[in-house]
């Protein structure tokens, strides 16, 4: 652990939107009555019809139910666009960054709202009507942005799915969701590949499951040609020419859903968290003002990708929702060159940057290389999500890309929690490097023993929320039973994060890492399950057994132990085209590091997979194994060793 501590600086002190003292001050008021903090912050938004009551949350077991502001109407479009008109047509909305370092654009407001309402206009046209789902897959092009808000204005709930994920992923997200349309481009460009969209799409429509989906359009972002179904593909350019630039936004209950995001949990299929228009908004909107400390002139990136939850959050929804200038990148950190963060900082005078550990430990791998040719003087505030950031990454965070002038915000947050739950502030918080600090307003941590006792003081435990906060998910589409049992059924009557944490004697928070079968690799969610499943389909696979191990630069590595079926030859080709398998069946992201080939997996008399071994093994710690008598089979521990892959 790193004792150091990075006081706040005396600027932020004075400037920041909120200081120590205001902090305590509102953060004893936000938790002592949530219902008169959160009725202020719900002022941030626009309402069409004002809201009255503003909780009503329930964390009880097999019946969890959260409101928030339920009798409130709004638009989410209206407010990121339509209020801001009056007077800031005119200023920069969304900064797009391409791929290729010389392609770049500023969308102002005005145009935002032109570019939003033509394609809202569109889909009405074709029969998207308020509550259909909306399946967007695009490249990081603001047109992502316009999709998300044409929906949002129609009532429309859209579900973004990542661009590098595979047809048979967005097939399980059409069925799921019971897609009328999808909005997609020809290509998409990362790093210098193309990326073809379309085709995935095409063969995800080719599955009878995915019958549901009755158009598809199109944005031409390349040139290059694409496979053209006349029944349902439509071009983005030719349903927009003749539509409107005005579109009246659709008055939404502040509890109809905005968007569903499919997030991996511990067993089986991706679940589609639910969130909804009021709830989310404002606390998108709150954390965004406080963590970042918006103010009117910065230019604010937070270079994830839009098929992420961060990028809903603090790409799209929040920032926009106050107004702000967000930066979109369409390309990776390390094309053309290392150097390529650095120089979008300076091009575009970037002042806050959020962005992943996994992304600062590949440059930090490449020495100083990385902030070469250029200054960074316009930074003043540095951000930090997705999983645990190391002291070493965060220290060459710090100095390297911040020059030691600006703090880093360790936000720590989930998909089903809307926004940022633990964080520092920037006028507020002394950084630890490696704490991802206190609590944001109105949150409400506590940290449980496996026995189900809550913890006091210096603490290690599982992490557990109290008290809902405006942006939690509000449940898994379709499958209610599954959102009680997932959060609400390890301890009465408390979120249960997934995650592991220690409190320590400031009471600040350092998150240790999930503490189910979900990994983060490259600060990636990805269930065991999913992949499991994945390579069980693969003829030569009897059975497989997936864990993480620690990875120098994605955090976790995914490592395979696999049993193969009766007669199979093991080759190197074999375990190359299983890799493929699973890279096309799923994701590239879920591509496995190391599959071990093995005649037997370390199992108890029933039959359960004994993962402990598994992740000691992988992780070379093959020394500390605890017992294992209670194994079937004890001698397939000394097989597993004994074949264990170098590192
Ligand atoms: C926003 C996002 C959620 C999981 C979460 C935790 C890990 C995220 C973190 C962090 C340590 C941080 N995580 N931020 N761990 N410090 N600052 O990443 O959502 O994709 O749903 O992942 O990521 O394990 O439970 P999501």
């Amino acid at each position: 652990m790193s004792q150091s501590l990075y006081p706040v600086s005396d600027a932020l002190k004075s400037s920041a939107h909120a200081n120590k003292e205001e902090y305590q001050r509102l953060y004893q008021w936000s938790v002592e009555d949530p219902e008169a903090f959160w009725a202020e912050q719900g002022k941030r938004l626009d309402w069409i019809v004002p809201f009255s009551q503003v909780k009503n949350c329930s964390f009880a077991k097999d019946k969890a139910s959260v409101k928030w502001y339920e009798d409130g109407q709004l638009n989410a479009s209206y407010n990121c666009i339509d209020r801001h008109l009056p007077d800031n047509a005119q200023r920069t909305a969304i900064i797009w960054e391409g791929d290729d370092p010389t392609a770049d654009k500023h969308i102002t407001y005005r145009q935002l709202h032109d570019e939003v309402c033509k394609l809202a206009n569109g889909l009405k046209q074709r029969g998207v009507n308020k509550g259909d789902r909306v399946i967007i897959y695009m490249p990081m092009i603001p047109e992502a942005a316009y999709a998300m808000l044409a929906c949002a204005r129609i009532g429309a709930v859209h579900s973004v799915v990542f661009g590098g994920f595979s047809p048979h992923a967005i097939a399980d997200r059409i069925q799921d969701c019971g897609a009328k349309v999808i909005i997609t481009a020809n290509f998409g460009r990362r790093g210098g590949n193309q990326v073809a969209l379309k085709d995935n799409v095409d063969k995800a429509l080719l599955k009878d499951t995915t019958a549901c989906v009755e158009k598809v359009i199109v944005f031409k972002f390349t040139d290059s040609p694409c496979h053209w179904n006349e029944q349902k593909d439509e071009w983005w350019h030719e349903l927009t020419a003749n539509c409107a630039a005005q579109c009246e936004p659709v008055a939404m209950s502040a509890e109809d859903p905005l968007f569903i995001l499919y997030t991996s949990g511990s067993t089986g299929q991706p679940k589609g968290v639910v969130h909804t228009t009021g709830g989310y908004l404002v606390y998108a909107s709150t954390t965004h003002h406080y963590v970042f400390d918006n103010k009117p002139d910065d230019i604010y990136w937070c270079a994830a990708d839009v098929g992420w939850i961060t990028g809903h959050t603090y790409i799209v929804y929040g920032p926009l929702a106050n107004g702000a200038t967000t930066l979109m990148f369409e390309g990776v950190p390390t094309y053309p060159d290392v150097r390529r963060m650095g120089q979008i900082v300076d091009k575009h005078q970037v002042s806050i940057l959020y962005t992943a550990p996994t992304a600062i430990r590949a440059l930090m791998a490449k020495g100083d290389e990385p902030v070469q040719g250029s200054v960074r003087d316009s930074l003043r505030l540095l951000g930090s999500v997705g999983e645990p950031i190391n002291p070493e990454a965060w220290q060459w965070y710090y100095q390297k890309i911040g020059k030691s002038q600006s703090p880093i915000m360790d936000t720590w947050w989930q998909t089903e929690t809307g926004g940022i739950l633990i964080t520092p502030l920037p006028g507020v918080t002394d950084l630890k490097p490696g704490s991802a600090t206190l609590p944001f307003f109105g949150v409400t941590p506590a940290l449980m023993s496996s026995e189900g006792e809550i913890l006091e003081g210096e603490a290690e435990g599982n992490l557990v929320i109290t008290s809902s906060w405006p942006g939690q998910a509000r449940t898994v589409w379709g499958d209610h039973e599954r959102y009680n049992q997932t959060y609400f059924s390890t301890y009465e009557n408390m979120y249960f994060t997934g995650d592991g944490a220690r409190r320590d004697a400031d009471g600040y928070y350092w998150i240790t890492g999930r503490v189910d079968d979900v990994l983060n690799v490259s600060g990636h969610r990805l269930g065991t399950a999913e992949i499991e499943s994945s390579l069980v389909a693969h003829p030569a696979v009897a059975e497989a057994a997936v864990v993480g191990y620690p990875h120098d630069i994605k955090g976790q590595g995914i490592y395979v132990y696999l049993l193969p079926t009766d007669g199979t030859e093991i080759t190197p080709e074999l375990t190359k085209a299983v890799r493929t398998w699973v890279r096309e069946d799923l994701s590239p992201i879920a591509s496995p590091d190391m599959i071990q080939w093995t005649t037997g997996l370390p199992k108890t008399r029933s039959g359960k997979i004994m993962r402990r071994i598994l992740r000691k093994i992988a992780a070379n710690e093959y020394e500390q194994l605890g017992d294992t008598s209670t194994l079937a089979d004890p001698s397939v521990v000394d097989e597993l060793i004994n074949n264990r892959l170098n590192r």
